[in-house]
Formats: structure tokens, sequence, C-alpha cells
């Protein structure tokens, strides 16, 4: 008999075909996020999920007890409750890599777009508000050459450090780990401090992963260490950031602006942040490509089925349960 898997949300079809082929496959047929009580209702039978945009806590893992398997679609898993997946030996897998490029462009196109007031200009036209042309018209900031500050150096920052050397922009890093000089020379990175980070950056850019050190990582106090013409950039989690911090210092001014595609609780915005002229805002669409959503999904079925096959997944988060 086949094993019952359980899908969150629609996917394309590749990734569907390739788990009917081993599996019994049920997929969520609406592309909204299931609540716990619904999520594990609907995973009661199931020995593997295909986790898109859901919350896997107890609740969910008390009612799924077949489960063997969470197969995250996606890179982060701070949605997963991870050490009660592996207290019940329920292995967890990530998609990391295939997003990689994909995110560290958005990045980019933030920094960019927050800059060069892309967004309000394509409004100022949209609205027929451009009479005729002025030489003070909609002046932005320069990008090339200036300070790229990254906090967080894995594969997206440093994918991130390839795209500013490509505008002949000054990189600083900071980790936890510093990276090999290797890398660092071939990146033109340099490791800094935190406070030199903050106050050297033109544009700060995060990619840290979510954990409890990395909860308001920027809050006032980093707020105000950065220069009034710095700009932060997003694309991490929402919760990296003190909204509200970050909002009292985008008003007043003491920073130039910010370019965010996660939010602390999404898709709910603090309410002054739409008001605000020198912020984009997306809605956490650092994957969204056709290519890049159908290799996660693939990757996502691949490390499914290497569980229910008894093999070991290509992306394991919590290896601890092979022990
Ligand atoms: C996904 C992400 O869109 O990979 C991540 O961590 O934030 C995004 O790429 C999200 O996880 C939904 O699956």
């Amino acid at each position: 008999m086949k094993p019952k898997v359980f899908v969150t949300r629609p996917l394309p079809q590749r990734a569907l075909d390739l788990l009917a082929g081993h599996c019994e496959v049920r997929v969520h047929p609406v592309d909204s996020g299931l609540r716990p009580s619904e999520l594990g209702e609907a995973c009661r039978d199931s020995e593997g999920m295909l986790a898109v945009g859901v919350r896997v806590d107890e609740e969910v893992l008390g009612q799924a007890r077949k489960l063997r398997v969470v197969a995250n679609c996606g890179v982060g898993y701070d949605h997963i409750d991870i050490a009660a997946c592996t207290r019940r030996k329920i292995v967890v897998t990530n998609t990391p890599g295939v997003l990689t490029d994909t995110t560290a462009d958005l990045a980019f196109v933030l920094l960019m777009a927050v800059a060069r007031r892309v967004v309000e200009a394509d409004r100022f036209v949209r609205e027929g508000r451009w009479q005729h042309w002025e030489f003070g018209m909609l002046w932005g900031a320069d990008v090339h050459h200036k300070t790229l500050g990254l906090w967080g150096f894995g594969r997206i920052g440093q994918a991130m450090a390839r795209r500013g050397r490509g505008f002949d922009m000054k990189i600083l890093y900071h980790s936890r780990r510093r990276a090999d000089e290797n890398l660092e020379r071939v990146l033109g990175a340099r490791f800094v401090d935190r406070e030199t980070l903050l106050n050297e950056s033109d544009f700060l850019s995060l990619h840290t992963p979510m954990t409890a050190e990395t909860h308001h990582l920027i809050g006032a106090k980093e707020l105000k260490l950065m220069k009034p013409s710095a700009f932060l950039i997003n694309t991490a989690r929402g919760k990296v950031v003190d909204e509200e911090a970050l909002v009292a210092a985008l008003k007043a001014k003491t920073i130039a602006g910010a370019g965010l595609d996660v939010f602390e609780h999404e898709p709910n915005l603090h309410p002054e942040l739409t008001k605000l002229a020198n912020v984009v805002l997306l809605p956490h669409v650092g994957s969204a490509t056709g290519e890049t959503r159908l290799a996660m999904a693939m990757l996502a079925a691949q490390n499914l089925l290497a569980v229910l096959e008894g093999r070991r997944p290509p992306n394991v988060v919590n290896a601890e349960v092979f022990d």
C-alpha cells in the first residue's frame, strides 16, 4: 500500500506527479494557510506532509500521529516546531540552495527601488502628476561605490555580496562565524563587528535566519547607529526587526528608507508603514519566480520521498532523528 501524503497548498503539477508515482497524495485545493487544528485533522492518516506556508506546532503534531516527515517548501523553518518533531522522530527537511539567487535578486531589487525611488516615480507617472520635467525631480541616492553591509553571510548573504560587487560597492559583513579567508577574498567582503556594520553601511541588508537570538536584532539602539542617509533592506524574516522602532526611525528620518519583503505580523503591517514614502513594501515574494517555485516544490517532494522510502533526504534540518 502506498503511503499517504498531504500537501498543504496546490503545487506545480510536476512535483505532484513525482509524489503521486510513489504515494497516495491529497492536496489542499486552496492557496491559503490552514489553521493548526485544520492541518492536524487533514494529516490524521498521513505519513508525510509537504508543508507550504503553514504553522506546524504541537497542536498539529498531536493529531497527525502517523507523520514521519514534514518536508518544508522553503529554506526558513521558524514556523515549524523542530524540537517537537524531533521528540516524535519526525524528520524535518527544507529547500536551501535552489532559492539563493532568486532571493538575493529580490533583495537587490528592493535596494535599487528604494534608493532610486522607483515605486514613487511610477506612481507619480501613473497618477498623471508628471506635467513637466524638472531638474530637481525625484532625486534618489546612488548605489554604485557605496557600502553594502550584510548581516548574515550564508548562501543568500554571499549571493548579495556578489551582486554588490557588480555595482562596485564596498562589501562589509557581520555573522556569527567569520567566513574563510579565501571566500572573503573572492567576494571582496570584510568581516566587521556589529557597530562598524551599523555605522558604515549605506545599505544594510539582513540575511540571518529567524532564531531566539535574532529576534529584534535591529531595534531602536541599532537604528540609531545607522547613518541618516542609510537604507535598511529585509528579505529575511520580519521579526528580525523591531517594526515599531523602524517606523519611528523612518518617520524621524534618522535613516533614509527601507525596502521590506517581510514583516513582523504578516500579512498585517504596522499601520504607519503604508503611509511612508521612503519605504518599498512587498508581500514576501523573495523566492517567487516560476523557475524557483518549481525547483522548491521538486526538492521538497524529493526530500519527502527519500524519508518515506527509508533513504536519508538531501536536506535534513533535524539530523538527530537519525542517531
Ligand atoms: C517561501 C521563504 O516563500 O524559503 C523561505 O524561507 O521565506 C520563502 O521562500 C516561504 O517559506 C513559503 O513557502
